[in-house]
């Protein structure tokens, strides 16, 4: 195997920062890229790894892309590094609990294709995911190959968002999916989402030559699907890290008013110039909003959206209140009965 330095890992100053010049000796940094239940998997520049969990460390606070320190001898995990990102989502669960998807990520590739999945309401969803998590978001729109005019789709996409990188593709092609280079590059991490179907696991599978069960794989297996369960980091062929997100096809805003911010940047502009500072641009006189649609300025399904998301958001979103609320349910007695050894 060619030798590995941490840089190439996606390690950073923001990471060195953290430790003494000796930790990186003494307990060389690990990059986690496969979470099980009791131990994780990860990268390290003499190669990958299996790490226990110290008791106070559990596998749903780590996610792959996290660095960690290790202790060699041991197989252990000695600490976590603080993250420059993390992603993650909104369990199905009550409360206002999440699940991580991928850490320490630099760009998020959102997979679309031209066709009827394309759906902008959708679209903009992982796009306020990216900008809330403070991730570069790129557009990849597949099926170009089969689309008509994919250069409709490449304007629907562009005006979601100025200056949002567009890259239209056909992930079936080596040569097309090159696009996509500058994000997966030496030292980079990109995050695959997407809709199931628009090609998530094609182009993991051009951009890393790593086999993984597409759709047309499935299709022929008489005993069931092959699904990718597991989030894992890939080396790709440009020597960059490659996350595929399988539990993310649906999505639910919660603390994502930043990124929906970003998105209706133009529509709070708008906002600004209605007679009443509480306008919810329904049928309120003096609305600039509604005068900007029935002067054809703007599409009236942009409003529906933007309200849309803002009230999911604000339902699951916790205020400060509900935060300190749960803070003190959750803290322990004063006098804590001794923990177990192993
Ligand atoms: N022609 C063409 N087919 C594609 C393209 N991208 C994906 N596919 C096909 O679409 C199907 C679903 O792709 P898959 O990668 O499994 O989608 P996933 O569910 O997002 O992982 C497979 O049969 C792929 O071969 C593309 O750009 N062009
Ligand atoms: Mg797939
Ligand atoms: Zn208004």
């Amino acid at each position: 195997m060619s030798p590995v330095t941490l840089d190439a890992l996606g390690w950073s100053e923001h990471f060195a920062s953290q430790l003494e010049v000796d930790a990186i000796l003494m307990t060389p940094p690990a990059r986690i890229s496969d979470v099980h239940r009791a131990r994780v998997e990860a990268k390290t520049v003499d190669g990958d790894v299996e790490l226990d969990l110290p008791m106070e460390i559990r596998s749903g606070d780590l996610a792959v892309g996290d660095w960690v320190l290790s202790d060699p001898v041991e197989s252990r995990v000695v600490a976590a590094l603080e993250r420059r990102n993390v992603l993650r989502r909104r369990t199905v669960a009550s409360g206002h609990r999440h699940q991580l998807i991928a850490a320490n990520v630099d760009a998020l590739l959102i997979v679309s294709s031209c066709n009827d999945d394309f759906n902008p309401a959708r679209l903009e969803r992982y796009l306020a995911l990216a900008i809330s998590s403070e991730i570069e978001p790129v557009l990849v729109l597949t099926k170009a190959d089969m689309a008509e005019d994919a250069n409709t789709y490449r304007h629907r996409a562009e005006n979601l968002l100025p200056n949002l990188k567009v890259i239209v593709v056909n992930a079936r092609d080596g040569a097309s999916l090159a696009q996509l280079s500058p994000w997966v590059g030496l030292g980079r991490t990109a995050a695959l989402v997407g809709s199931s179907g628009v090609g998530k696991s094609t182009i993991m599978n051009g951009l890393t030559g790593i086999e993984s069960a597409t759709q047309g794989i499935r299709e022929s297996d008489s005993k069931g699907r092959h699904t990718t369960t597991a989030r894992s980091l890939r080396l790709t062929h440009a020597g960059g890290w490659l996350i595929d997100t399988p539990g993310m096809r649906s999505l639910t805003m919660s603390e994502n008013a930043e990124g929906i911010d970003v998105i209706f940047a133009d529509l709070i502009d708008l906002a600004a110039s209605c007679k009443f500072s509480d306008c919810k641009h329904q049928t309120e006189p003096g609305c600039a909003i509604r005068g900007a649609i029935k002067k054809g300025e703007l599409d009236e399904g942009r409003l529906l959206r933007w309200l849309k998301l803002q009230e999911e958001n604000q339902g699951n979103t916790e205020t400060p209140d509900e935060v300190r609320g749960r803070a003190r349910a959750s803290r322990p007695p004063k006098s804590p009965p001794s923990a177990k050894r192993r």
